[in-house]
């Protein structure tokens, strides 16, 4: 049996809710009780799938040794801890203060990055922008949520996640590139100085971002002293169609879903063409 809530926190603060709008994320360092960091740990350790990656050997060609990551989307494959994130009190309380209650599961994801792995440049996550479909017009301001979730944490210089606070608040044209936003052209816009906060987060945190942020991850050094970062992520969305990877919903997920489960989950999937009807 899982705790009743997995997190050491019930609720955010008027000051989370505040720095979220300001900022454009929140940070939760060590936000998981010990028991319940250790319980989803194990958890995606025990994977079959992530058995059979961390046993398989680092591939070569040419002689060069090649670092490859394991990703899984949508990540359906999760125990009773991965299952409890969707819907933690905490979880329903964060999303509740920051978009209100009108929104839905989009989907998730799971990844463990090897040492050797390069970076992921700066980029934003709203897959409505890029696209001028009406549909994509229409939906263009609606939040879509990112919780990113580091059971076993990072450092700084070692595959750190970081961000440009503030950033969320530049309007997503094709002129706002991470280096211009970067060399101050925007600070205009933004009211504020924007710069990139690189973050460095304990075993067991929680990282809640408006994904219109800008952030990006730095590379893994070969010489790491922690062998994979594990990194899972659950993603809202605000009430509308589908994003570009709202999943299926698993048939089991939906047969054992109490009433706030089902309306979490009562939306549609993206299929090919969804957004040329
Ligand atoms: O690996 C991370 O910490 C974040 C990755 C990311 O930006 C994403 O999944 O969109
Ligand atoms: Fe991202």
């Amino acid at each position: 049996m899982t705790p009743r809530t997995l997190f050491r926190q019930q609720s955010p603060t008027q000051d989370d809710v505040d720095a979220f709008h300001h900022d454009g994320f929140m940070l939760y360092p060590d936000v998981f009780k010990d028991e319940a960091r250790e319980g989803l740990l194990t958890e995606i350790l025990g994977l079959d799938s992530v058995r059979q990656y961390l046993a398989s050997p680092i591939d070569g060609t040419e002689g060069k040794r090649v670092s490859q990551a394991y990703f899984v989307r949508p990540w359906n494959d999760r125990g009773p801890y991965g299952d409890q994130l969707i819907d933690d009190p905490f979880v329903t309380a964060l999303l509740r203060a920051t978009i209100g209650d009108d929104y839905h599961f989009c989907h998730s994801a799971l990844n463990l990055a090897p040492r050797g792995i390069g970076p992921i440049p700066y980029h934003q996550d709203h897959h409505h922008w890029k696209h001028d479909n009406p549909v994509n017009l229409a939906e263009r301001e609606r939040y879509y949520i990112q919780i990113l979730y580091y059971p076993n944490g990072f450092t700084r210089g070692d595959r750190n996640l970081k961000v440009i606070p503030g950033s969320h608040l530049v309007a997503p044209t094709e002129q706002v590139t991470p280096e211009r936003m970067l060399a101050g052209e925007f600070d205009a816009e933004a009211g504020r100085n924007l710069e990139e906060v690189r973050l460095d987060v304990p075993a067991g945190s929680m990282v809640y971002i408006n994904a219109r942020i800008f952030h990006a991850v730095e590379a893994k050094p070969a010489d790491s002293v922690q062998g994979h970062r594990v990194f899972n992520i659950d993603i809202f969305k605000e009430a509308g169609p589908p994003h570009r990877y709202t999943q299926e919903i698993p048939r089991q997920w939906l047969q054992q879903a109490g009433p706030a489960r089902q309306r979490l989950f009562s939306r549609k999937p993206y299929v090919d063409g969804c957004w040329n009807a």
